[in-house]
């Protein structure tokens, strides 16, 4: 049985690998003058607008915005694309929020199904990566009401004590809120506390929809869109770097999506902070959306191409491997996609509980190095702000 639709898929893969000017135009030759003049923008690297994004959402061919995106991919990238070495620490499933969408907090319906990871524990975790050339530690969990700051700031300086260079990329806005609101502490105070005690950089997490009509019926009680671009944007201003999401595929439209990218594309603009844009299709088990269908393949393919095209100041678009599939994650570098996220040789569950493709995400570097290769793109290892650790592209890796 086929993963997803390869055969079907195979043409516009196809034509998704043409990058040159001339040959975009050629395609773009039998589109109606309203597309062919935002793909002529985009061509000549000028931003788009809102109502030009829309139009891309809602007439745009996967042919033509994957030939869109995959220019304005290999003009910033070529044919480089990323991974790092991480792994995962996700100290607790314990949860003061209830989002309608999760499938791993656990205090409210399941208490007898919450875990939480010790101090010790956690160090033991980073301790059994001793002597293996893991880059980055990403933390992140439930939001657990007795873990505070102090708490997470000793953490920080315990794992640094240990292992001075491994990033930490750790806490998504959502649990950031909660330490600071707790400790009374503003936004730019708890983050310096932090970043004091080891914080290098926050993930993308948490961010869902800003679009209040949505997030309020399917995250009322987090913090809210505002909230969690104020806290990224006071990392920014303290020199750290972050990334950022959105959940796409639920009872979102178009214009939440644009306007979604938009607000961080403004941000971006003031503060530059931001490394990688990560859409995360919502997955529909074990959660109190399940009734909500997934999106198809198309319409993922289609999210990434408008958000490469959209977001004009990001300089990488991420697609987290473990959500999508491996076949899936391959298929998307045809349509904007320049990171393959991590080995994460651990075994993550916020996303194998929520039902995505992976049951227990773990890739060896051999494996995720295959994987680039076989779609003809060049394997790169960077660290967590891109800086070029090894490149595989012209090594022989063997196929198991
Ligand atoms: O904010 C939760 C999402 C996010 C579901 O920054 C779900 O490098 C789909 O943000 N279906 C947390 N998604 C994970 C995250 C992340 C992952 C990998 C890399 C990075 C990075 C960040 O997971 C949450 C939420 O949007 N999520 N439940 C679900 N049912
Ligand atoms: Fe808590 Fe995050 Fe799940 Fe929301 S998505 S319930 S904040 S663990």
């Amino acid at each position: 049985m086929l993963r997803h639709p390869a055969e079907h898929f195979f043409w516009i893969h196809y034509l998704c690998t043409m990058s040159t000017k001339n040959q975009v135009q050629t395609l773009m030759g039998r589109y109606t003058d309203e597309l062919k003049a935002i793909g002529e923008k985009v061509l000549e690297g000028r931003r788009i607008s809102e109502t030009e994004g829309l139009i891309l959402f809602e007439k745009g061919s996967l042919s033509l915005l994957g030939a869109l995106a995959n220019f304005v991919r290999e003009k910033l990238h070529g044919d480089k694309t990323y991974f790092n070495r991480n792994f995962h620490i996700e100290p607790t499933n314990v949860c003061v929020f209830a989002c309608n969408f999760c499938s791993y907090s656990r205090l409210y319906a399941h208490r007898d199904e919450g875990w939480e990871l010790t101090m010790q524990q956690m160090l033991d975790v980073v301790k059994g990566y001793d002597g293996q050339p893991v880059t980055e530690v990403h933390i992140v969990g439930g939001v657990h009401p007795k873990m505070n700051i102090h708490f997470f700031a000793e953490l920080l300086q315990k794992i640094k004590l240990h292992r001075p260079d491994l990033h930490i990329k750790g806490f998504t806005a959502v649990e950031l809120d909660y330490m600071f609101r707790k400790a009374k502490l503003t936004t730019e105070e708890g983050m310096k506390l932090l970043h004091a005690a080891g914080l290098d950089s926050l993930p993308g997490g948490g961010a869902e929809i800003f679009a209040p009509e949505i997030r309020n019926q399917i995250s009322a009680d987090k913090v809210d869109g505002d909230g969690w671009l104020n806290i990224h944007a006071t990392a920014h201003r303290l020199g750290m770097h972050s990334n950022a999401t959105m959940l796409y595929g639920h009872i979102e439209n178009y214009a939440h999506r644009i306007n979604h990218m938009s607000r961080l594309r403004d941000l971006q603009d003031e503060t530059k902070g931001f490394n990688t844009f990560i859409p995360l299709k919502f997955r529909n088990k074990q959660n109190e959306m399940s009734h909500v269908p997934e999106s198809s393949i198309a319409e993922d393919m289609k999210m990434y191409a408008v958000a490469r095209i959209f977001m004009d100041n990001f300089p990488h678009l991420k697609a987290y491997w473990p959500m999508l599939g491996r076949q899936n994650a391959q298929l998307t570098l045809s349509f904007g996609v320049n990171d393959m996220d991590g080995t994460i040789d651990d075994s993550t569950k916020i996303y194998s509980m929520a039902g995505s493709e992976e049951q227990n995400p773990s890739l060896t570097t051999e494996q995720l190095v295959t994987l680039i290769k076989q779609v003809h793109r060049k394997p790169v290892e960077r660290d967590t702000l891109y800086n070029v650790l090894r490149d595989y592209s012209t090594e022989e890796v063997s196929t198991h």
